[in-house]
């Protein structure tokens, strides 16, 4: 009952996080343009497979960018749709399901409508069916301006592969929406062509195959490589149409691309001799970028965080407070941030220690230590999904 609310306030004041004053506000009255990057990892940033680097743009970009190399995707069954709802809400998704779907009918207080409530134009850009995840349910519970689906797009057998339209004429073809959209605005990009099978003609291929005995790593390579040189493409474009300098990046990768499945092949990429449970909780890192043009900026940031981040950290680049907004993160360039994560399997990992499928490593040099070094974050760990669980089982956002 409404009652239950209180419990979730109380909660969100005692993590609440000042923001860093010289970001607050910094990207006030910017565009903000969300990149959410399919199935991309971090284990291919600034990393080559036979000498040639794998994410060359993304790389180039990092050097100018805040980089978070210790930020972890926090999604289950629901992938994609479940980073859009953590990044949306800064609320954790379903243990089991997705909650696009069994949930689409609560009371949120969402990104997009918080900024719509700014002045805000907010729109998502995606060539896929309006209906799949229920994207077209759930957006409208987020109250989005627009959703450019797979009807605002010209696909044809010709520039689609796999899934659907190729990044390149994504990127290319969204420019022009783009431009016709209200200012300021705060659009997400959804990309497709490196997602599982991670099929590709050869003639885009940019960079070899791997020779392992995974097909699926493999095509992993090329894959990510055509995604990086499309998004290349896609801020050159953005810099000839002045939309760039008038705008903030948000890029991340939604989720793993690469399933446990596939840990021989893996282990032969990183040349380890096997990949560990500790080994493979590291591997849920993605990518996280936030690239200001204009700005001083050149760091790579190793706070523990996670997807579950984001909404704040906006919320604070565009000098908005997040007290009174019921939130499960907090900004990354807070001086006050916890270095704690929890992953939607329970898993938690701060600056010591990591614990995953029942056991506490030291962070320092992966040794397996007692649980009691592990306890305090695992309860808090716990304490986040139940009360995120209660918001949404609850709909407890009808009673705020
Ligand atoms: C589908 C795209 C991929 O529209 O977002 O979904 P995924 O399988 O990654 O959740
Ligand atoms: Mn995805």
């Amino acid at each position: 009952d409404s009652s239950d609310i209180t419990e979730i306030l109380d909660h969100r004041i005692e993590n609440y996080k000042e923001p860093d004053p010289e970001l607050f506000g910094i990207a006030e009255g910017k565009n903000i343009i969300v990149l959410s990057l399919e199935s991309l990892q971090s284990f291919v940033i600034n990393e080559t497979l036979f000498g040639e680097e794998i994410t060359p743009f993304l790389n180039e970009l990092i050097k100018d960018s805040y980089y978070f190399d210790q930020f972890y995707h926090q999604t289950e069954q629901g992938k994609t749709s479940d980073s859009e709802f953590i990044v949306a809400n800064s609320l954790y998704p379903r243990d089991s399901g997705a909650v696009f779907f069994t949930h689409a009918g609560n009371e949120y207080h969402s990104l997009p409508e918080i900024l719509n409530e700014e002045g805000y134009y907010t729109s998502v850009m995606h060539a896929n069916n309006k209906s799949f995840w229920n994207r077209d349910m759930m957006y409208t519970a987020f109250e989005y301006d627009q959703f450019f689906d797979i009807n605002y797009y010209d696909v044809n057998e010709e520039n689609s592969i796999g899934w659907g339209l190729k990044d390149l004429d994504f990127f290319e073809q969204s420019i022009q929406l783009l431009k016709e959209q209200p200012k300021p605005f705060y659009s997400k990009f959804i990309t497709l062509t490196n997602h599982f099978p991670f099929e590709l003609e050869e003639e885009d291929h940019l960079i070899s195959e791997f020779d392992s005995n995974s097909r699926t790593l493999n095509r992993y390579f090329p894959t990510v490589r055509y995604m990086d040189y499309a998004l290349e493409h896609f801020f050159e474009r953005l810099k000839e149409e002045g939309i760039y300098e008038e705008s903030i990046f948000i890029i991340y990768g939604d989720h793993y691309g690469i399933s446990e499945n596939h840990k021989r092949a893996m282990s032969l990429f990183l040349e380890k001799d096997e990949i560990t449970d500790l080994d493979q909780l590291q591997l849920q890192r993605v990518p996280m970028l936030v690239h200001i043009p204009g700005h001083k900026q050149n760091e790579i940031k190793h706070n523990v965080s996670g997807q579950i981040d984001i909404k704040p950290t906006i919320m604070h680049l565009l000098g908005l407070n997040t007290k009174n907004d019921v939130q499960f993160g907090s900004d990354l360039f807070s001086p006050e941030r916890e270095e704690f994560t929890v992953l939607r399997d329970g898993s938690v990992i701060t600056d010591k220690a990591v614990y995953t499928k029942g056991t506490c490593y030291r962070k320092m040099d992966g040794l397996e230590v007692s649980q009691l070094n592990c306890q305090e974050a695992v309860e808090k760990g716990a304490t986040e999904l139940r009360l995120s669980d209660k918001v949404i089982y609850g709909d407890l956002l009808r009673f705020y």
